[in-house]
């Protein structure tokens, strides 16, 4: 039998990249192994995602106190899963789930639950003396995703004049991982120039992209495209665009819209998809995100019905990385990719799940972190387990972010010559 069971499990109260409290999960095993893991937060949150336990206290960080999310790991988790073995992984998940008794954790908090489940599986693996990517992915594991680098940060993201929450470079035709990000983070450099030069701002949003006042969303995708020539590659050959519009922080109703920060204006479902027509006509873009709300399942058919053949068309706030409604998604076609988050769904084991569902069903996935990040690189670890070659996890600047990055880089250096990478 392994000598890893989970001698314990302690949690506490950090702060992420924004300053806001979130969990942090100390364990160890009966080896002697000791780890952590951190749990990341978004901003731009889905309905439907598992419940972030905060303690509403507002004389503690404004209500975003986590001291009970620590506490239910300190005095309910851990009492339940000492002695358990650590490589037990679904079974610790599913134990948590039904210790929390609820369809989105409320009760214990998916942050308590995930910050616990990511430490597991890292202690497990460093026990078995693995890395972590392939103790999770095992030795198939060896693609290094492409990263999606958002480079210009709007919506929710940051206080500009920009809808789209998302602006991202895509080094589709690099030939490794570490000269695709080589080639967005030269792009990342050239914007830089090319938005001083304008007058613009050279502040960075919560995802470390820029976050300039644009006349347009279309002067964001412009703009993008003339950085990428000017750093000496072909826009759609070397590095392509994604999109998360986020839509769902500017509906006015289910199939109703204000482009309120570029002044746009409103615009109904039909008339946001008659855009992406025009954009992905005009416009090297080959992933698009959250185009419509979240309840807007309908307006998703639409727009994969006229778009799906072209470009990837990814649900995050519609599907939460929940299968159920993955599950729908798919049976109702109303898009070709999920976004998987980690905290979405709030266990390692769930987050696999999704994953294996979007697999099966020949849709592709889309890893990814949150707007409020930690300096754990468990993603990225994550990112190459799974397989999906695709992860977004920010800008070339803000050291949360370009941890993943780094880790990446280092996967690939460990892996030499049996690592691939490719978009498609
Ligand atoms: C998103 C994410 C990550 P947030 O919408 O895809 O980029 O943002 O973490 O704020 O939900
Ligand atoms: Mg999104």
């Amino acid at each position: 039998m392994l000598n890893n069971k989970i001698s314990s499990l302690k949690a506490m109260e950090i702060l992420d990249s924004r300053g806001n409290p979130t969990v942090k999960v100390y364990i160890e095993l009966s080896d002697g192994t000791m780890t952590s893991a951190s749990v990341p937060s978004g901003a731009s949150t889905g309905e439907n995602e598992a419940v972030e336990l905060r303690d509403g206290d507002k004389k503690r960080y404004g209500g975003k106190g986590v001291l009970k999310a620590v506490s239910n790991v300190n005095k309910v988790i851990a009492p339940a899963l000492i002695g358990m073995h650590a490589n037990e992984q679904a079974l610790i998940d599913y134990k948590m789930i039904n210790l929390d008794g609820t369809n989105n954790k409320s009760k214990l908090g998916a942050n308590a639950i995930l910050g616990v489940s990511m430490a597991v599986a890292r202690a497990a693996a460093q026990s078995a003396r693995v890395p972590l990517y392939q103790y999770l992915g095992g030795v198939g594991a060896r693609r290094i995703p492409v990263p999606a680098m958002n480079i210009i940060n709007g919506g929710e993201h940051a206080d500009n004049s920009v809808d789209i929450q998302e602006y991202m470079a895509v080094p589709v035709g690099a030939p490794n991982f570490r000269e695709g990000l080589r080639y967005i983070a030269e792009t990342f450099h050239v914007l830089k120039g090319i938005l001083k030069k304008r007058g613009l701002s050279t502040g960075v949003g919560d995802e470390g992209g820029f976050a300039p006042n644009l006349s347009s969303n279309e002067d964001a995708i412009e703009t993008i495209i003339q950085a990428i020539e000017k750093a000496g590659y072909k826009p759609g050959k070397d590095i392509s665009i994604a999109l998360d519009s986020a839509a769902s922080s500017f509906v006015t109703g289910v199939d109703n819209y204000d482009l309120k920060w570029s002044g746009a204006g409103k615009m109904n479902s039909d008339d946001l998809i008659k855009l992406a027509e025009d954009w992905v006509s005009k416009y090297p873009i080959v992933s698009w995100e959250d185009p419509l709300g979240e309840n807007d399942w309908a307006g998703f058919k639409k727009f994969t019905d006229v778009l799906g053949e072209k470009i990837e068309i990814v649900g995050d706030d519609l599907f939460v990385t929940n299968t159920k409604y993955i599950s729908r998604g798919i049976k109702e076609g109303s898009a070709n990719a999920a976004l998987i988050k980690l905290n979405q769904i709030g266990s390692v084991s769930e987050t696999i799940e999704a994953v294996r569902m979007c697999r099966d069903a020949g849709w592709r996935y889309f890893i990814s972190h949150r707007s409020g990040e930690t300096s754990d690189t468990f993603l990225a670890d994550f990112a190459v387990a799974m397989d999906g070659g695709q992860l977004k996890t920010g800008s070339a600047s803000r050291s949360e972010r370009l941890a993943k990055y780094n880790r990446l880089l280092e996967i690939e250096q460990e892996l030499g010559s049996s690592s691939f990478y490719y978009w498609k």
